[in-house]
């Protein structure tokens, strides 16, 4: 069966210090083994796609990326850079590669001019962001300018986690706990729901946001959210949907970045339906045969599997 894998990631020399924050918090082994597949495009990773049965990585650069620059301008100069090497990559393998583009977001208008550059003239498939950037969420008000052109390009933007500005008051003096094993989760199901109450869906009601790992527990929730919403001091906040779940069932698509285990697809199979699930691995940081294997063996039906595994993708992405 055709399989597409949305949360690839990669890396280049230039831009491998960015990733200083996340390599903190992975076992030094580990991410010395990471940072080599990450560096590795082409080579060892095509072999672990054929032996994985992953026809397609749709790949994007490994967090936090540029969002960690401080610079505006070496963000857009080292956005469009890494944006054109991507596009090289895919036109060399176009049938195994495909890209999200890195946005300059410390500079708004020049990450709306990039992304339609990276979409219109370089063949991207939509943009990844990771986190905030510097500080800034995707419902900053300076940032409608990037949801109205991802809108009208009609391409998803995927919110992919990194470490946050702070950690959370509850987990600080836990540093264990900082990083994907938790509060990237719950930081990045998080900045979801500022986008809902932000009112970034309801100014732009066809953006569409991707998140990995199984939509960061959401799909799980979404019923309390909506009856404790109505019970809710709502602190003048409206939406023009109603309920927050509303949200999830129309702006969101998840992919199984990073989740291989049947309860959690089952209930998200169960709250967003089979056309927002989509397949990604989390490469390099797991293992791109044991998430296939998961795929193929996943106990849903076998039209929900091709939706999921090529199906959406193809319709979301255009692939
Ligand atoms: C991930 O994308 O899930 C990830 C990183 C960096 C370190 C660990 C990790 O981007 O799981
Ligand atoms: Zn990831």
């Amino acid at each position: 069966m055709r399989t597409i894998g949305l949360e690839e990631h990669f890396v280049t020399p230039e831009l491998e210090g960015y990733g200083a924050s996340a390599a903190a918090i992975i076992q030094p082994d580990k991410w010395r083994e990471a940072s080599r597949r990450l560096l590795d495009i082409t080579d060892e990773r095509l072999t672990e796609m054929d032996a994985a049965g992953l026809d397609v990585q749709v790949l994007s650069l490994n967090a936090p990326g540029i969002q960690a620059e401080q610079d505006a301008g070496t963000a857009v100069t080292r956005a469009k850079a890494v944006n054109d090497l991507l596009a090289g990559v895919v036109e060399n393998h176009p049938d195994r590669f495909a890209g999200f583009a890195a946005l300059p977001l410390q500079d708004p208008k020049a990450a709306a001019s990039e992304l339609e550059r990276a979409v219109s003239e370089l063949g991207m498939r939509g943009a990844l962001v990771n986190a905030h950037t510097q500080g800034r969420y995707l419902d900053d008000p300076e940032l409608r300018v990037v949801w109205e052109r991802a809108e009208g390009l009609d391409v998803p933007l995927y919110l992919h986690p990194a470490n946050g500005v702070d950690a959370p008051h509850v987990i600080q003096g836990h540093p264990e706990l900082i990083g994907p094993m938790w509060s990237w989760g719950t930081d990045t199901a998080s900045h979801f729901m500022r986008l809902v109450f932000g009112g970034v869906f309801d100014d732009f009601p066809n953006a569409k946001l991707l998140l990995g790992h199984m939509g960061e527990g959401l799909p799980f929730v979404m019923w309390r959210m909506d009856s404790r919403w109505e019970y809710h001091n709502h602190h003048g906040v409206e939406l023009a949907r109603g309920n927050p779940s509303e949200y999830l069932r129309h702006n969101l698509y998840i992919t199984t970045s990073g989740v291989c285990s049947a309860p959690p697809l089952l209930c998200s199979l169960l709250a967003l339906g089979p056309e927002r699930i989509l397949f990604g691995t989390d490469y390099p940081f797991e293992d791109m045969a044991t998430a296939t294997e998961f795929l193929r063996s996943a106990p849903i039906s076998e039209a929900d599997r091709a939706k999921i595994a090529h199906g959406n993708a193809e319709r979301l992405l255009r692939l």
